[in-house]
C-alpha cells in the first residue's frame, strides 16, 4: 500500500522525537504501520459489511494479525524477497504493496482481480509484482513449494546461465529472476502445524540450510479447535526447537517492534546464509474465524475479551500517542484518510467488470505452447549414435568410416523402454540446465564421495532410469529426496513456478498418495487460479502398473482415470520405448505439468524396443497410434494392454479373419477422440481395453462418448475389457485371474465381431 509521508505539521511540537527509533523502526516506519494496519482492519470491516449486503460472496479477515505482516513486510523486500503468505496476511500484502482496491477486486471476484481473476475466494493472495505467489485454501500446502522456491532461487544463483531465456520450448515464456542472498517467507496458522507437509517443509529446509522465513501466526485456534489438541504440549516452538540450522524466535505478534525485531535478526541469518529461521508469533483472532463462523459458540466472552485487549491496532495506536509521535488528531486525520479511500474503492470495485463466462478454459494450460501442436512434431533420427547427439568423439580411433560405421551398429540396436527413457532425460539435461531431476533412490549415490573414489558404481532408480546422470550432471541437478511423497511434489512445484524444470520421480504409483493433496489441488491449478499470473510445469515421472508376477496389491496398482479427472494436468501413458522417448522430450519441453506414466513392465520388454531416436525426437501430446489398421472392430487402448490386444488381435484375424484396427492412445490427457471417432466410423464397434479395474476407469469416458457422439455408426454396444473390481493379488494364478489377459482381450474381440 502507497504510504503516505507524515506531515510535520501534524505534529510539530514532537519533530525531534521523530528521530528517535524502536528497534530499528523509525517513527516515520511506526506512522506507516499504523496506517496500514488500520487499512487491513477497515477493509476487513467493509467486507463483512458487503457480504451482510450480499455483494460479496466470502470472508475471511486478518484482524489481530497486522501488526505481524507489517512487521513482516518492513524486514523483507517486496519484488526482491518471495512470499508465499496464507489468507490472514492482509496487512502483510498491503505493506508489500497491494492496494486495498486490488483488494476489493478479489473480494467482488471482479475480472480485473489481480489475485485471481474471481476464482478464488477472496483473501487467496497473489501479486505477481510483488513476488507474492499464488496460494490455495488448502492449509499447508504453500509450505513445501515456499522450500521449492527458496532452492530455486539458490540453483540459479549457482547456475546463473540457466536463468537465461531460450526458444522453442517453456522457457520462451518464463522469465526468470533471483538474488543471490533472497529470502522466502511463507506464513501459516497454528493448527497447520498439524499437517505433516509442515514437518516434510522443515525438516527439508533445516537439512538443505534454505533461507526460508516460517511463520507460524499462532492465534491459538484452527476454526473451533484450540491449539493444545492441535499440537502437543501446546506450544509449536518447543517442539520444533531440534531441528539443526534453524534460528528460532517465538514472540508477541501483536506488538509490531517486537515483530520487527524478530523478522529483523531471522532475515540476518537467512541472507548471510546460515539456514532457515522460525517465528513462532502469538497473536490473536478477535473475529471469527470466517464470517461462516461464530466463535460464541465455543469461546466465552471472557476469553475474547482477554483476546481483544491485546488488539493490535488499538494498541500500536496507543503506543504512538504515548510516545508523542502522533497526536490525536493526526491520528484522526490518518483514519480519515484511510476511511474515504477505502469508500471509494469498495465503490469502485462494485463497479468493475466481472469475468465472462466464456473465459472459463482461459489457462486451464498455457496458452503460450501447444503440446499437441506441429511444433512437437519431429521425425526419429535414423541412426544417430547416441554419442555423437552432443557432439562427443569415441577416443582412439583415426578411421572415421569404420568410427562411423561402429557407432550406426550401435544406434541400431534396439534399445529398451528404460535405455530411451534414461537417454531422453540425458539429452534434456544436456539440452537444458534448468533441468532437475530428484525423488527416492534416483541419485547414484548420494554420498557422492564414493563415487569420486570409484569405490561404487552407483544406482540411479530402484529401476536405473535415472542411472549415471548424477555423475554426469552434479549432485545439484541430480539427487534424492526424503522418502516422502509430498515433499517431492510440492518442492517441484515451488521450483516450477520460479522457472526450474523439476523432472521428478514417484517410486511407484502405489506410492503416489501422500502428494495427492499437491497433484490435485495444486500442480495442475497454479496456472489458470491464478489468472495465468503464475505456472509450475513440473514433469512427474511415475513407475506403474502390474503384470510382474507377484507385484500384488502394492507394487501392480494403476489409476490413471484419478489423474484424467483433473483438470490442468496432463497425462501420457506411453506403451513402447520409441514413444516414451517422443513423449518424454515433450513433456519436459512443454509449458504444462505432466504426469507421465511409465509401466514397469514394459521397462525391458522385448515388445516395442527401438534404436536411439537421437536428440530431438518429439510426439505431440493428443496423437494416437494406429498400432495396426483393421475394418472388423476398434479396440482402443494404451500402455501394457497394447502388446496384449495386438496378440489377442492377430489370433482373431488368423481364426476368425477379422481385422482389428488397434488405437494406441499414447497420452490420455489431451487424448485422441479424432482417431477414435475415425475408426469406429470405419469399423462400426468399439472395444475398450485397459489394465485398470473395470469400474469408473478410464475406458469409461471413452465409451460414453462413443455411445453419444457416435450412436448412429454403431452396430454393437460399446465393450469395455479391465482388470476386475479387486487390487491385485500376489500369487500369480489370481494376478492373471484379475488383470486381463490377451485370452480375455481376444474374447471380447470375439464376441464383439460376432455381434
Ligand atoms: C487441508 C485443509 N483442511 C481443512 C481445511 C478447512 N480449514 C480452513 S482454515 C482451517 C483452520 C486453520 O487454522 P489455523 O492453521 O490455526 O489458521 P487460522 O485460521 O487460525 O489463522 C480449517 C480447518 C482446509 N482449508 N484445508
Ligand atoms: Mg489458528
Amino acid at each position: 500500500m502507497a504510504t503516505t509521508k507524515v506531515d510535520p505539521k501534524l505534529n510539530e511540537s514532537n519533530v525531534a522525537k521523530l528521530a528517535k527509533t524502536y528497534q530499528g523502526l523509525t517513527s516515520q516506519q511506526l506512522i506507516d504501520a499504523y496506517r496500514i494496519m488500520f487499512a487491513s482492519r477497515r477493509v476487513d470491516d467493509r467486507e463483512i459489511l458487503l457480504k451482510r449486503q450480499q455483494k460479496v460472496f466470502f470472508q475471511i479477515s486478518g484482524a489481530g494479525h497486522e501488526a505481524l505482516g507489517v512487521a513482516a513486510a518492513f524486514a523483507l523486500k517486496p519484488s526482491y524477497d518471495w512470499f508465499y503468505p496464507y489468507y490472514r496476511d492482509r496487512a502483510l500484502c498491503l505493506a508489500l504493496g497491494a492496494t486495498p482496491y486490488e483488494m476489493l477486486l478479489g473480494a467482488v471476484g471482479a475480472a480485473d482481480d489481480p489475485n485471481s481473476g474471481g476464482r478464488q475466494m477472496p483473501s487467496h493472495w497473489a501479486f505477481k509484482r510483488l513476488n507474492v505467489v499464488t496460494q490455495s485454501s488448502a492449509t499447508g500446502t504453500q509450505i513445501l513449494q515456499a522450500v521449492g522456491c527458496a532452492e530455486a532461487g539458490r540453483y540459479f544463483a549457482r547456475h546463473p546461465k540457466a536463468s537465461q531465456k531460450a526458444e522453442g520450448d517453456y522457457r520462451q515464456f518464463k522469465d526468470v529472476q533471483f538474488q543471490g542472498d533472497e529470502i522466502t517467507y511463507v506464513s501459516l496458522g497454528d493448527g497447520t502445524t498439524s499437517e505433516g507437509e509442515f514437518w516434510e517443509a522443515l525438516n527439508t529446509a533445516s537439512n538443505r540450510r534454505l533461507p526460508v522465513i516460517f511463520c507460524v501466526q499462532d492465534n491459538q485456534y484452527a476454526i473451533s479447535v484450540p491449539v493444545e489438541v492441535q499440537t502437543s504440549g501446546g506450544n509449536i516452538s518447543r517442539l520444533v526447537s531440534g531441528f539443526p540450522n534453524f534460528h528460532f524466535e517465538e514472540i508477541d505478534g501483536t506488538d509490531p517492534v517486537v515483530a520487527y525485531a524478530a523478522f529483523k535478526r531471522a532475515s540476518d541469518y537467512c541472507r548471510a546464509g546460515h539456514g532457515p529461521a522460525f517465528v513462532h508469533a502469538h497473536v490473536i483472532r478477535p473475529y471469527s474465524h470466517s464470517l461462516s463462523d461464530d466463535e460464541r459458540l465455543y469461546r466465552p466472552d471472557a476469553e475474547r475479551q482477554a483476546d481483544a485487549a491485546c488488539d493490535p491496532v488499538p494498541r500500536l495506536q496507543m503506543f504512538l500517542l504515548r510516545e508523542g509521535i502522533l497526536d490525536e488528531k493526526a491520528i484522526n486525520q490518518i483514519e480519515q484518510e484511510v476511511e474515504e479511500q477505502i469508500q471509494a474503492d469498495a465503490d469502485r470495485a462494485l463497479e468493475a467488470a466481472v469475468p465472462q463466462p466464456e473465459t472459463i478454459y482461459n489457462y486451464v494450460y498455457s496458452p503460450d505452447l501447444d503440446p499437441t501442436s506441429a511444433q512437437f512434431e519431429t521425425q526419429p533420427a535414423l541412426a544417430v549414435p547416441e554419442a555423437a547427439a552432443d557432439g562427443e568423439r569415441p577416443a582412439g580411433s583415426e578411421n572415421k568410416a569404420s568410427q562411423n560405421k561402429a557407432l550406426q551398429n550401435k544406434a541400431s540396436q534396439n534399445k529398451t523402454m528404460a535405455d530411451l527413457i534414461n537417454t531422453t532425460l540425458r539429452d534434456e539435461m544436456r539440452r537444458d540446465e534448468r533441468v532437475v531431476i530428484f525423488g527416492e533412490d534416483v541419485a547414484d549415490a548420494s554420498r557422492e564421495e564414493y563415487l569420486k573414489q570409484k569405490l561404487i558404481k552407483g544406482k540411479g532408480g530402484v529401476f536405473k532410469l535415472t542411472a549415471g546422470l548424477q555423475v554426469e550432471f552434479g549432485s545439484d541437478r541430480v539427487f534424492n529426496s526424503p522418502l516422502a511423497e509430498a515433499n517431492i511434489v510440492g518442492r517441484a512445484t515451488g521450483m516450477a513456478t520460479r522457472g526450474l524444470k523439476p523432472v521428478v520421480e514417484i517410486q511407484f504409483f502405489d506410492y503416489i498418495w501422500p502428494a495427492m493433496m499437491q497433484l490435485r489441488d495444486e500442480l495442475p491449478l497454479i496456472r489458470w487460479r491464478s489468472n495465468n499470473a503464475f505456472s509450475a510445469p513440473v514433469v512427474v515421472r511415475v513407475a506403474i502398473g502390474g503384470y510382474l508376477t507377484g507385484g500384488a496389491i502394492y507394487h501392480s496398482q494403476c489409476g490413471e482415470s484419478i489423474f484424467t479427472h483433473t483438470p490442468g494436468l496432463r497425462v501420457v501413458f506411453p506403451s513402447n520405448a520409441l514413444d516414451a522417448a517422443g513423449l518424454l522430450r515433450t513433456a519436459i519441453r512443454c509449458d504444462d505439468p505432466v504426469l507421465f506414466l511409465e509401466h514397469k513392465r514394459l521397462y525391458r520388454e522385448t515388445y516395442g524396443r527401438a534404436p536411439y531416436p537421437g536428440p530431438h525426437y518429439m510426439i505431440p501430446f493428443g496423437k494416437a497410434k494406429i498400432v495396426q489398421p483393421g475394418t472388423g472392430l476398434t479396440v482402443i487402448t494404451y500402455g501394457a494392454v497394447v502388446p496384449r490386444a495386438l496378440q489377442a488381435a492377430q489370433r482373431l484375424e488368423r481364426e476368425h479373419q477379422v481385422s482389428v484396427e488397434l488405437i494406441d492412445l499414447r497420452t490420455l490427457n489431451p487424448f485422441d477422440w479424432d482417431a477414435i471417432a475415425a475408426s469406429v466410423k470405419k469399423t462400426n464397434r468399439a472395444l475398450i481395453a485397459y489394465e485398470d479395474s473395470l469400474s469408473w476407469g478410464y475406458g469409461a469416458e471413452i465409451a460414453a462418448r462413443i455411445a453419444d457422439k457416435l450412436f448412429h455408426h454403431l452396430d454393437a454396444p460399446v465393450k469395455r475389457i479391465a482388470a476386475t473390481d479387486t487390487f491385485v493379488a500376489y500369487q500369480p494364478i489370481l494376478e492373471n485371474a484379475i488383470l486381463p489377459q490377451a485370452s480375455d482381450l481376444f474374447r471380447a474381440m470375439e464376441e464383439l465381431a460376432e455381434f
